[in-house]
């Protein structure tokens, strides 16, 4: 009989998207951030993907020092991979973003594969008064460009690629798998490829199950088996769209970073919380889930 598929989760415990006046339950300080990795890789997560933020006010905060206290933490307790984020926030130069990742040779590291607008500005409905003058000036504005050029991809590639840091190769729309495409064709990235297909953002594609499908299918036209697919819904299409890719052959993403709920209205009150309903559904689809030594078996890490 067949062996079950592995199925990697990983948990991305902060991020730069959400502040901190949406959940007193997103992780500010390197000791939240170390706690909360640690938690999500004991939930289950093999990946966690990990931002900084100041820990005064929350803000993003892509020094190579901030994210030096919760690496160590993070490494003494748990064998999880780590992945650097090198989006940072839309807000920050390319230099400032590839430094951490460049500082702290993770075993992965995040590929944003296109730029595109970034509209923050919709959560404000929903969290109308932030406590801090960053948060609104931030969410407030209408103008965010998310740059990832072509040169800015290949300066990231050509900086992390020869320290041994492979990628989470972000995709928000169709655009993003064809340039992934060139990278590939021109000897710059190497299979298999870990792609993250993002849904649900404002400024990228939609959550609805024929994006998903759209998504797929382009990927395995231009990937065909060099590719492992993993899927991110952002907010409340998180859970649903785990559960559509789990079934259809995909990993999964989950974390405050993309969703700060746990349910309808109810606020996840940790990152383990929602690594847990990500392996209930794939217990619940006869599915296994990766170790982070697996993970790195089917990445091909370095370990
Ligand atoms: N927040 C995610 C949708 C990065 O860190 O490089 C995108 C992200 C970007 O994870
Ligand atoms: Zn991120």
């Amino acid at each position: 009989m067949a062996k079950p598929r592995k199925v990697i989760i990983t948990c991305a415990v902060t991020g730069a998207i959400h502040t901190p006046s949406m959940s007193e339950y997103l992780p500010v300080t390197a000791s939240e951030i170390a706690d909360a990795a640690i938690g999500a890789a004991e939930a289950g997560a093999a990946i966690v993907h990990l931002h900084a933020r100041n820990p005064e006010d929350g803000s993003p905060d892509q020094s190579p020092e901030a994210f030096a206290p919760f690496l160590g933490v993070i490494k003494q307790a748990s064998d999880c991979v780590v992945n650097i984020t090198t989006g940072g926030a839309p807000t920050m130069t390319i230099e400032e973003r590839v430094r951490p990742a460049e500082t702290h040779r993770p075993e992965v590291a995040s590929l944003n594969m296109g730029s595109m607008n970034f509209g923050l500005f919709p959560m404000l409905k929903r969290f109308p008064n932030p406590k801090h003058q960053w948060e609104r000036d931030y969410l407030g504005n209408k103008n965010i460009i998310f740059n990832n050029s072509f040169g800015q991809i290949e300066y990231i590639l050509t900086t992390l690629g020869p320290l041994g840091t492979r990628f989470e190769f972000e995709c928000y729309d169709t655009a993003h798998l064809y340039n992934l495409k060139h990278f590939l064709d021109a000897g710059l990235v190497k299979a298999p490829l870990f792609i993250q297909t993002v849904f649900g953002l404002m400024g990228g594609i939609g959550a609805h199950p024929d994006d998903v499908m759209h998504m797929k299918r382009t990927a395995d036209r231009l990937f065909g088996d060099q590719y492992q697919w993993s899927v991110l819904g952002a907010g409340k299409n998180q859970l649903p769209i785990a559960a559509m890719a789990a079934a259809m052959g995909g990993n999964i993403r989950v974390g405050l970073e993309d969703s700060l709920w746990a349910g309808p209205g109810q606020l996840a009150k940790t990152n383990a919380e929602q690594v847990t309903k990500a392996r209930q559904i794939i217990d619940g689809l006869g599915l296994e889930l990766a170790t982070p030594d697996e993970a790195r078996e089917i990445l091909h890490l370095k370990g």
